[in-house]
């Protein structure tokens, strides 16, 4: 035990009349819902990073947030742990999620950093174990450290290739040997600065093998979880391969890959990309592609990715509405890939910026459910859609161009433009949130 958060209480649900900080007021865990529990629907995951090795930096100023276990001991990476099961409890989520910089510190050598990682994982496993709390995901960090610069898979320099095989390979293995239940890849540095220094033919082409020999290594150990990529427009680089959900779909096609791996999904994100979230979910599930999400949002004005907690829940009830058009959760969920204010000192903060979210998830979570048991978005979606259903129509779609051409002369069609009806689809979804 240590005293980080000391005299705080465990967060438990008390209804939305209540105002004690200290409760949720829409999030309770067991409730059910269309046969499932909040919990089992919701899935939330607290990212280790953000909120227990993140120094509360920006680019004009350093660290803010003083905290004991911060230094680069294997002591310290286990009180750091303790600390952070602490939260899990008081929090009571299910999942949580890490990359390896984040639970140890890094070794002099690769083999070093390996058997740390494998040193803290006993730990980590011994405090699952004991709490019930899960692993969502594992994955590595190939941006942090100065040898990753270049990139990671892609860079020029086919030692750090190596290095980022191996230390995939590592991190795999303790995803596997914590129960993880997805594995995640996101490619902070594989990308370019400058074009006049970047083949990226061959960029790419490093890319795809690099994800091939995960899928290939994660079959051969027996990890039944999923493989994810968490699409990034850009930041840390310039410009980053795997740009949005549609752009790493065509890469994923290129290595046969599409069948193999998923999409992690961040709001903030999509953002970047100049997408809604609402956007990269709907587009992920209709290509069969969707597996996760981090439910972290980006300051509208400030253009760049602060990793905020949510709190608009208009918009988290449109992304839910796509997840549950999707069918849900399988081995995803709801990643909470947020960071508090560096302002934000105090370890309540911490704790009450999470229940915050959970209950800004649950009420976008149920307005999303009731508008789809509602139907009326979707029958009005069907009925714009509904000409298609004649055989006629249905069959141009495998007619041909002077085929299709000389039916529009013969029976003189004359499209009449319909409403889209938006403000009215708009006023429909005013109903729930
Ligand atoms: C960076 C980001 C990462 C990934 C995991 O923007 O979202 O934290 O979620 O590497
Ligand atoms: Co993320």
């Amino acid at each position: 035990m240590t005293d980080f958060f000391k005299d705080i209480p465990t967060i438990t649900y008390e209804g939305p009349d209540s105002t004690n900080e200290f409760a949720f007021k829409h999030y309770n865990p067991a409730e059910q819902l269309n046969g499932k529990s909040m919990q089992d629907h919701l899935r939330f995951g607290v990212a280790y990073w953000h909120s227990f090795a993140w120094p509360g930096g920006d680019p004009f100023g350093g660290q803010t947030f003083d905290r004991p276990w911060f230094g680069d001991t294997m002591d310290l990476a286990r009180m750091k742990a303790d600390v952070a099961f602490e939260m899990f409890r008081i929090l009571g989520q299910p999942y949580y999620c890490w990359h390896d910089a984040d639970v140890r510190p890094e070794g002099a050598t690769l083999a070093e950093s390996r058997s740390r990682m494998e040193e803290i994982t006993d730990y980590l496993g011994e405090k699952q174990a004991a709490s019930g709390t899960k692993l969502l995901w594992g994955t590595a960090n190939l941006f942090s450290n100065r040898r990753f610069m270049s990139g990671a898979a892609t860079n020029p320099d086919p030692d750090v290739f190596a290095y980022s095989a191996a230390t995939i390979k590592y991190c795999l293995d303790a995803t596997l040997k914590l129960g993880g239940e997805n594995y995640v890849l996101w490619g902070g540095r594989e990308g370019y600065e400058t074009l006049l220094n970047t083949d990226l033919a061959r960029e790419r082409q490093q890319a795809g093998r690099m994800l091939c020999m995960v899928v290939d290594y994660a079959k051969k150990i027996g990890f039944d979880g999923t493989i994810l990529i968490e699409p990034k427009p850009q930041e840390p680089t310039k410009h980053q391969y795997d740009y949005d959900t549609a752009t790493v779909y065509g890469f994923l096609k290129d290595f046969g890959l599409e069948g193999e791996v998923k999409m992690n999904l961040e709001q903030g994100h999509a953002i970047l990309a100049g997408h809604s979230f609402e956007h990269e979910l709907a587009m992920a599930a209709s290509l069969g592609i969707f597996g996760s999400i981090d439910m972290n949002r980006n300051d509208y004005q400030s253009g760049w990715d602060t990793d905020q907690f949510p709190n608009n829940v208009p918009e988290v009830a449109l992304a839910y509405y796509e997840v549950l058009k999707a069918g849900g959760f399988t081995t995803g969920g709801t990643n909470f890939d947020a960071k508090l204010r560096r302002q934000s000192l105090d370890p309540v903060d911490l704790i009450l910026a999470h229940a915050g979210a959970f209950d800004v998830c649950a009420r976008g979570f149920k307005a999303a459910a009731a508008m789809l048991a509602d139907g009326a978005l979707e029958d009005a979606r069907t009925a714009r859609y509904a000409d298609w259903d004649t055989p006629a129509n249905a069959a141009m779609l495998t007619s041909s161009l002077d085929a299709i051409a000389a039916r529009v002369e013969a029976e003189g069609v004359d499209p009449q433009p319909k409403s889209g009806r938006q403000e009215r689809l708009e006023n429909i979804v005013n109903r729930f949130v």
